[in-house]
């Protein structure tokens, strides 16, 4: 039985997993975007469907802008656990200012809603929690590069007594994203090291008490895929879990690198490895290695034969949205906490009433965006929007954030309605191309493959003309981005002043092949 990774394609990172008789769920972090920490579920650990999130009201989250605009600050590294008859669903909001720092959520109905957050007085990020068979609970995290451990009263949301330094790591950069298992009368400490970068790479280490002294595995890095020149890279922050039948698997990210020097623009994206635990350290993959391919014995559902690349990836690769459910379909996501006034969902399709704020902004602005999951995809929309007052525009944009970015919009200059292509790389920015004579109503069409994207409009006779077209490249993460991958977004903004205009958007379809 072979499948293909990733399993879950496009800016899904810091996987997190667990088991509930037949089913899995997993959640990802998100950043900036909201609503926040998808949950997916699966049957077979390789098809995965989104049912949810965890977090979807103001109530749970209160984002804080990213000043710098790089992707640096909102929900890092969640931790989903079941126990008990509750999922609880650990993480760290970064930014500075209230509701900021470590907390958790808990439902009994993982597709449902979850509660508000209970915060813990825990500094650093990459928070998990672990069920010990005596009934304690502990927490863990990463603080100062080093893994602290302390006890977890779950029911009244404290910590007791003092956090713990259980390990600094086996010597590489930034020791993180730790979790704990109990096997064979071990407790078993997995981490991160090296960054998230190419250097990353896991390491674990083990211990007879939970407290420690920790061990070190005398063969770290159990996985890595530094200065390999595999086509996925850059894996690490993996998370295990057991089947139903007594198998081990691990989640975990990994990128998918374009060109020379290596840069990537879809994200970090989510892998799945078998994992050999017959002997005291568990083999992660194919020697500790994370491939495009692997074959298996047979999934946890029994299946067996051949996995098609087609259909495999959780992420539709064909998804078509008119805008009539009256909400956004979970692929959906919004900058920031939204302000619900900017988003109206009409019989002619998604309205936007743009507000001050513009792609430049490190703000909420009526901007609602899909992940990019493929190299290669297509988007088409159509726009209508009467561009008559000066500053204001809407279009169809790349975006991976406020300071890297490409679109098409509508907009008004000299009182003339123009159809431009523009381009904003870090403190660069350019209109590159512009068309006047335009209908107020016109369709638009973003493709993409390994070097370029490309936007087109459909002119009046109905074929397609090229706007203009940007390199991949200068939108990648190692360019201007940090942790999150490529958004296909559709926006409106009044550059320094509400439109008075809104932008009706509709006939929304994404295809993307590899
Ligand atoms: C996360 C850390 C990491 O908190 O990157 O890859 C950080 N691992 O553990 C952001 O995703």
């Amino acid at each position: 039985m072979k499948y293909r990774n990733p399993v879950i394609t496009g800016f899904y990172p810091d996987p997190s997993i667990c088991r509930v008789g037949e089913d899995f769920y997993l959640v990802n972090s998100t950043f900036e975007f909201f609503p926040a920490v998808p949950i997916m579920h699966s049957r077979d650990l390789v098809h995965w469907k989104q049912i949810g999130h965890c977090i979807t009201r103001d109530s749970q989250l209160t984002l804080h802008k990213d000043a710098a605009g790089q992707n640096g600050t909102g929900i890092f590294a969640p931790t989903i656990r079941y126990h008990e008859g509750i999922f609880y669903m650990i993480v760290t909001n970064v930014g500075a200012g209230d509701g900021t720092g470590n907390f958790y959520i808990w439902t009994k109905d993982p597709a449902g809603e979850w509660s508000d957050p209970v915060f813990l007085d825990a500094p650093g990020i990459d928070p998990s929690l672990f069920f010990d068979e005596d009934g304690r609970v502990y927490y863990t995290g990463t603080n100062d590069t080093k893994i602290y451990l302390q006890e977890l009263d779950l029911k009244a949301g404290k910590l007791l007594g003092k956090p713990k330094e259980i390990w600094g790591g086996s010597g590489g950069a930034y020791a993180e994203g730790p979790h704990l298992y109990r096997k064979d009368g071990w407790y078993y400490l997995l981490i991160s090291e090296g960054g998230t970068e190419r250097c990353h790479m896991l390491t674990m280490a083990r211990s007879k008490n939970v407290e420690g002294p920790y061990d070190p595995c005398p063969h770290n890095p159990v996985m890595t895929n530094r200065s390999l020149g595999l086509p996925i890279e850059s894996v690490g922050h993996a998370d295990l879990v057991q089947d139903q039948h007594g198998r081990w698997w691990a989640v975990c990210l990994g990128t998918r690198p374009l060109g020379y020097p290596p840069r990537h623009n879809l994200g970090r994206e989510t892998m799945l490895l078998p994992v050999d635990w017959s002997g005291e350290w568990p083999v992660f993959g194919d020697h500790g290695r994370v491939l495009e391919e692997f074959e298996v014995e047979a999934l946890p559902d029994g299946r067996s034969g051949q996995c098609t690349a087609e259909g495999q990836c959780s992420g539709p690769d064909f998804f078509e949205d008119d805008f009539q459910a009256g909400k956004p379909d979970f692929s959906w996501n919004y900058l920031y906490n939204p302000d619900k006034d900017l988003f109206e969902y009409r019989k002619e399709g998604l309205c936007l009433h743009g507000n001050e704020n513009c792609l430049k902004d490190a703000d909420s602005i009526a901007w609602i965006g899909r992940r990019q999951q493929h190299h290669v995809s297509e988007t088409c929309v159509t726009l209508t929007f009467p561009a008559s007052l000066e500053g204001e525009e809407a279009g169809l944009t790349v975006y991976m954030n406020c300071r890297h970015h490409y679109e098409a919009a509508l907009c008004c200059e000299n009182q003339k309605r123009k159809l431009i292509f523009r381009r904003q790389i870090g403190s660069l920015e350019k209109v590159e191309c512009e068309v006047e004579d335009i209908p107020a109503s016109v369709r638009l069409k973003l493709t993409s493959d390994k070097e370029f994207y490309i936007f087109s409009y459909q002119t009046r006779d109905g074929s397609w003309k090229e706007l203009g077209r940007g390199e991949v490249q200068y939108l990648t993460t190692e360019v201007g981005g940090r942790f999150t991958g490529n958004y296909i977004a559709l926006y409106a903004g009044g550059n320094g002043r509400p439109c008075r205009e809104e932008a009706v958007f509709s006939d929304f379809v994404y295809s993307g092949r590899s």
